[in-house]
């Protein structure tokens, strides 16, 4: 366990470490030229990513943020608007990169925890006419991340497809952790990635790969991907070593999530009682959002805590990110939450 030591590290499931498993699978892999096609592990992965999302292709890439850009730079052109979420990964986090490398305009619309309604999306896009950008497309985070791993329902996507159908939008489906949203309802992946254009997927987030994302879609809008990922420096080639770090973890690795829902869910209940806590997000995955607005600000308990050996993340001034992963078990999550509750008891009676 990477957590066997004194830190108990809920900063992000990206944290998490290879496993001797993966290790010694990513050791013996096969592996080929992946810029002319010849690594097999690669197209594997690729050929089993595709089938489980229920889409023609997809391609193997070295990070989430590079596939979403992908998948935003294949689907729109420069001046066009994409509609996101307030709150989205693509918007608040990717480095200005829709901007920088696709001159795309970003449009935030609200909604409850990560999810906007189709009514949103129609008010949204913009008027025909010269003084305004087009509208291109519609980017779905599920699930969403700064909203706490909070789950899109698959009626409420269906609704944003309608209306992306009706006036011509594509729908691309920030999938990063989308495994844990079809292990947290049942909902098969493809019923999700058949609502989206494209959707991009991550297997060094929950599923534990140390490197890896893949994008997914028609085998026209994949080709088209490629050759851009070419340009972004993203091609790679004896890359089997790491695809078969992300085809372990795509074959061993997502039906586990279902422990780290419920640790999350366990975390939440520590976190609730403390004093100063509140809990106002829905803890539907991996991921708690605590509002310790009550508490000071929230880099102030982020500081407290890792002082106490328990390393968490601002998600907002007053709001810090918990995120369960394979590397935590249920007893050090429980361990965690009382290492929580006596630090910030502290903290809240001033001896921090
Ligand atoms: N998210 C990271 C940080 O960037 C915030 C994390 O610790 O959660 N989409 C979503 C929804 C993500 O949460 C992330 C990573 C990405 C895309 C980008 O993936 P990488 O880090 O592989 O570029």
């Amino acid at each position: 366990m990477a957590d066997s030591g004194e830190i108990i590290d809920f900063r992000s499931d990206t944290v998490t470490k290879p496993s001797q498993a993966m290790r010694k699978a990513m050791a013996e892999a096969p592996v080929g030229d992946d810029v002319y096609r010849e690594d097999p592990t690669v197209n594997q992965l690729q050929e089993e990513v595709a089938e489980v999302l229920g889409k023609e292709a997809a391609l193997f890439v070295p990070s989430g943020t590079m596939s979403n850009q992908l998948c935003l730079h294949t689907l729109a052109r420069r001046g066009e608007e994409v509609i996101v979420h307030e709150e989205a990964h693509v918007l608040l986090y990717e480095a200005g990169s829709a901007a920088a490398l696709s001159g795309l305009e970003l449009r935030p619309v609200p909604g409850p925890f990560g999810i906007f309604s189709a009514e949103t999306v129609e008010k949204n896009i913009c008027p025909l006419g010269e003084h305004y950008a087009r509208t291109a497309a519609v980017e779905i985070e599920n699930t969403h991340n700064r909203c706490g791993g909070t789950i899109w329902p698959l009626e409420a996507m269906e609704k944003i497809a309608e209306v992306a159908h009706v006036h011509g939008l594509k729908i691309h489906l920030d999938g990063a952790r989308l495994w844990n949203a079809h292990v947290a309802t049942g909902v098969p992946l493809r019923a999700y990635a058949a609502l989206a254009d494209s959707v991009s997927v991550c297997f060094s987030k929950g599923l534990g790969a140390p490197v890896g994302s893949a994008l997914a879609g028609s085998r026209e809008f994949v080709e088209e991907a490629r050759y851009y990922r070419k340009q972004y420096g993203g091609a790679m080639r004896q890359a089997g070593v790491i695809a078969a770090g992300a085809l372990y973890a795509l074959r061993h690795n997502v039906e586990r999530l279902a422990e780290d829902h419920e640790n999350a869910r366990l975390l939440a209940d520590y976190l609730r009682q403390i004093p100063g806590i509140t809990i106002d997000h829905p803890v539907q995955t991996n991921i708690v959002i605590a509002n310790v607005g009550l508490l000071g600000d929230g880099a102030k308990v982020v500081a407290v805590l890792r002082e106490a050996g328990v390393l968490c993340g601002l998600a907002g001034p007053n709001r810090v990110r918990f995120v369960t992963h394979l590397d935590v078990s249920r007893d050090r999550v429980r361990k965690a939450g009382e290492i929580a509750a006596r630090a910030l008891r502290q903290l809240s009676r001033g001896e921090r």
